[in-house]
């Protein structure tokens, strides 16, 4: 029986992916820049078993009732590379919180996608791998390499480039959990009310590229100053939009503020530190290395804060014998 396991880490955008220009397809409005991270992880076994009725996911030990419509159309784009006509048994599981702001759609569907490819014998470094796992998630082609990842879009689809690897440039993300529970909002939903609604939202298309350009630059020059201001600018500006959108979506809690402020306290001090948010609460930090420790103190202190994940930068998704 055709069966692989793989592990992927989540990624984090400094420059954000927010709003799609092809619902069906599941293309971007906008490219992203992300760093892959290595202390959190997401394991996966693909099986492809010749009689299997339809598509079986067990997610964290808890078996879906339900047929899962993207994860279906990541497995049908690699049967279609491989010419393959069984149905799988995917068995998945996080060791951090699932659909809270942490990328387990990233991490989750990059792991898919190599497992599933390496069952059916296709070269799990084959670029058209990219776009299967971007049927699962906009931020999980990101996953599929390790370090600074550029993600941008094409004339009909996107192309991942790795700018630096992890030990050219080994920067470290404090992240703070500040809640376990699942997003009020998923962010496939919330991305299309922007869209439709938020007055921001074609400045934010408009303005993104601007961003990428500038990102790409102060990565290749590592310019940490620089990407500070850059990466907190664009994600406020995301979060602009999220807040303008109707019904509006707070992914905030008092305690992903109080984080700001001390993260901005911090580099005042002249600590080399800045601050990022996803589609969640969860605030993470992204440091020089030798700041991490002095970092997670201060946001340690943080009422609200529950605890903290601390990691460097990690390596793209990749192929793990059964113990893995
Ligand atoms: C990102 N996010 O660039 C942005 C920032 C959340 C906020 O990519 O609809 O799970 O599956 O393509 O990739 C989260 O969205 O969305 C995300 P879909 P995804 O990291």
């Amino acid at each position: 029986m055709p069966s692989a396991t793989a592990l992927a880490h989540p990624n984090i955008a400094l420059i954000k992916y927010w709003g799609k220009r092809d619902e069906d397809d599941n293309l971007p409005a906008v490219g992203s820049l992300s760093v892959t991270l290595d202390a959190l992880r997401t394991r996966t076994t693909v099986s492809f078993e010749p009689g299997l009725g339809r598509d079986e996911l067990t997610l964290n030990g808890v078996v879906a009732a339900a047929e899962h419509p993207r994860l279906t159309r990541c497995l049908d784009a690699l049967r279609a590379l491989a010419q393959c006509n069984d149905h799988a048994r995917v068995d998945s599981e996080n060791d951090f919180p699932t659909g809270a702001g942490l990328a387990s759609s990233a991490s989750g569907y990059a792991a898919l996608t190599v497992a599933g490819a390496a069952a059916l014998g296709i070269d799990v470094r084959d670029s058209r791998l990219e776009a299967v796992a971007r049927i699962g998630s906009g931020s999980a082609p990101r996953s599929l390499h390790g370090g600074f990842v550029l993600l941008e879009n094409t004339a009909t689809g996107t192309r991942c480039e790795p700018l630096l690897a992890p030990a050219d440039w080994p920067l470290h993300v404090v992240v703070a959990v500040t809640s376990e529970s699942g997003k009020s909002t998923s962010s496939r939903d919330g991305m299309a009310d922007s869209r439709r609604t938020s007055p921001y939202y074609e400045p934010w298309v408009a303005s993104h590229a601007a961003d990428l350009a500038q990102g790409r630059q102060l990565v290749r020059a590592r310019d940490f100053a620089g990407l500070a201001q850059l990466a907190e600018h664009n994600c406020l500006k995301m979060h602009a939009v999220m807040l303008t959108t109707r019904p509006p979506l707070v992914y905030w809690l008092p305690v992903t503020l109080a984080c700001i402020e001390v993260i901005g306290a911090l580099r005042r001090d002249g600590v080399p530190v800045f601050y990022t948010i996803d589609a969640g609460p969860q605030v993470k930090a992204v440091c020089l290395p030798e700041a991490a420790d002095t970092v997670a103190a201060a946001l340690r202190q943080v009422p609200g804060v529950l605890r903290l994940l601390t990691g460097g930068l990690g390596t793209g998704a990749r192929i793990v014998d059964g113990n893995g």
